[in-house]
């Protein structure tokens, strides 16, 4: 093959049948701001985005964002927007340049563009981390640095917003201002009612600023909450030379996706509350106006299982999460703790993939198995620390929710405590190390491990994570954490 060329506009002519989009890019007016240009975001919203917009809706192209500076706005921009999206089921992958990304933003430029008119829905993939939630309020961290410098009074209002809430907010104030129109804002990360997390810590900041400017978001602004699912781990050196040996060019930004996805988006009755979001449905997104049992589904099952085998096979010395599952061992605990453990508190919905939750209610352990042949996938390559990392945003949802049920209905919790138990495991080799721990609470966590008496740690580990009042005020779980922590070894 000759030497690649680098991925660009004027590259989508030579490239293979099939792999450029096939819409006229230039014609587009992004009507969807994007925050968050991650692997996940642009695996996931943008892909949704492109399958619309390859059916003649122009709705649907995004200005892509990051609040900083990042790379990934620094690699776009020369490839104008375009990126490659690897599809891989477990046999040969499918490559496709998305298209949808039809201008990029950062810094102070994400605010001008939730004022902008063109601007009808915002949507943000920031981690669960990125929304600077105080979890014992449910509003704002007020302590957050960068909530302190969104809100310190001699703020250069010039200067970038540096929190998600303080970029919304300028802009929300702006678009006011502007007489502009309603806004959806969208929150597509990991967090239970993450559409209202999304309003707290918008209309908290708000307030702090100007009380009308908060009384205006209510009134104009529709914060969704959605459950999204789809597994996209970091790119790699490798995928990046995929894309250069199948489609010729040179692209800094590939993504590699499973190719299974999921997007359920809350629209609450009567109008069905899609009105100003695009027609994502016509191309497999749910609208729904019952999202909780597709939400417990996802964060306490597809989550909590990925967690525990990102913690349990880090503690095993594995690197990938299908790693993990390849062994069998660790496969058959992970698919008890999905069946025994999990499964029976979930609430009957249909098979997870259909999005149909009156769908024929799946047998017991189906679902388990399904989401462990996806973490099963090789050609992924994901992470266990990557998947490991931020724990104390990640277990609450995820592994302690479902941990309160069983306690209240006096059912044991041994696999959940040794999910828990595996991830202090990790979280004491990572500082003791002296190594850093990728987490925003490293600090108090390192803290907790300090106490020392066994029990004492690890119900200060416990506090530093916000664990729920049902599980701190009942010895059993903290008990269950350390008989876990002793019997492997971990203690
Ligand atoms: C993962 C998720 O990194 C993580 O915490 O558990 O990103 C997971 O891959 C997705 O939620 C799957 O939909």
């Amino acid at each position: 093959m000759s030497a690649a060329t680098a991925l660009d506009a004027a590259a989508l002519a030579g490239l293979p049948p099939g792999a450029a989009p096939t819409y006229d890019r230039r014609a587009l007016t992004p009507g969807v701001l994007h925050v968050g240009l991650g692997a996940f975001g642009r695996a996931h919203v943008a892909h949704y985005c492109e399958d619309l917009l390859a059916t003649g809706d122009t709705d649907a192209a995004v200005v892509g964002a990051s609040l900083r500076t990042g790379a990934i706005t620094a690699a776009l921009g020369p490839q104008d927007g375009l990126y490659t999206l690897i599809e891989s089921a477990g046999g040969e992958p499918s490559l496709r340049v998305i298209g949808a990304v039809a201008a990029l933003a950062h810094g102070s430029e994400v605010a001008d563009h939730v004022a902008a008119p063109a601007t009808t829905v915002v949507t943000v993939t920031v981690t669960e981390k990125g929304y600077c939630r105080d979890p014992r309020t449910g509003g704002l961290d007020l302590d957050h640095p960068d909530v302190v410098s969104d809100l310190a009074p001699d703020r250069d209002p010039s200067r970038a917003p540096r929190s998600l809430p303080g970029a919304l907010v300028d802009g929300l104030q702006r678009r006011r201002r502007a007489g502009g129109a309603d806004l959806a804002v969208i929150s597509c990360d990991n967090l239970p009612a993450n559409g209202e997390v999304t309003r707290a810590v918008v209309t908290d900041l708000a307030r702090r600023r100007d009380e009308d400017l908060a009384t205006w978001i209510d009134e104009h602004v529709t914060f969704r909450s959605t459950v999204v699912d789809r597994i996209v781990p970091a790119a790699t050196d490798e995928d990046r030379e995929l894309v250069r040996s199948r489609l010729g060019v040179v692209d800094r930004a590939p993504v590699r996706a499973e190719a299974h996805r999921l997007w359920v988006i809350e629209a609450p009755a009567p109008d069905g509350g899609v009105g100003g979001m695009p027609a994502w449905d016509r191309v497999g997104a749910v609208f729904t106006d019952d999202l909780a049992p597709f939400q417990d589904r996802k964060l306490r099952l597809v989550n909590a299982l990925h967690s525990a085998a990102a913690y349990l096979g880090l503690a095993a010395g594995f690197d990938t999460i299908a790693q993990a599952v390849a062994d069998a061992d660790l496969r058959a605990w992970l698919d008890r703790l999905g069946v025994e453990e999990i499964e029976p508190t979930l609430p009957a919905v249909g098979h997870s993939g259909s999005g149909d939750p009156a769908g024929p209610a799946p047998a017991p352990g189906a679902a388990t198995a399904e989401v462990l042949d996806r973490f099963a996938n090789a050609s992924l390559r994901h992470r266990c620390a990557q998947v490991g990392a931020d724990g104390s945003q990640k277990l609450g949802p995820r592994i302690l929710a479902t941990a309160a049920i069983r306690l209240d209905r006096g059912d044991p919790v041994v696999g959940l405590a040794t999910v828990v138990a595996a991830w202090s495991a990790h979280v004491g080799a990572a500082l003791g190390r002296g190594a850093a721990l990728e987490d925003p609470l490293s600090g108090p966590l390192s803290v907790a491990l300090e106490r020392p008496a066994e029990a004492d740690r690890v119900r200060a580990l416990l506090e530093v994570i916000t664990a729920p009042d049902a599980l701190l005020d009942d010895d059993r779980f903290v008990a269950a954490v350390v008989a876990a922590r002793r019997e492997r070894g971990w203690a």
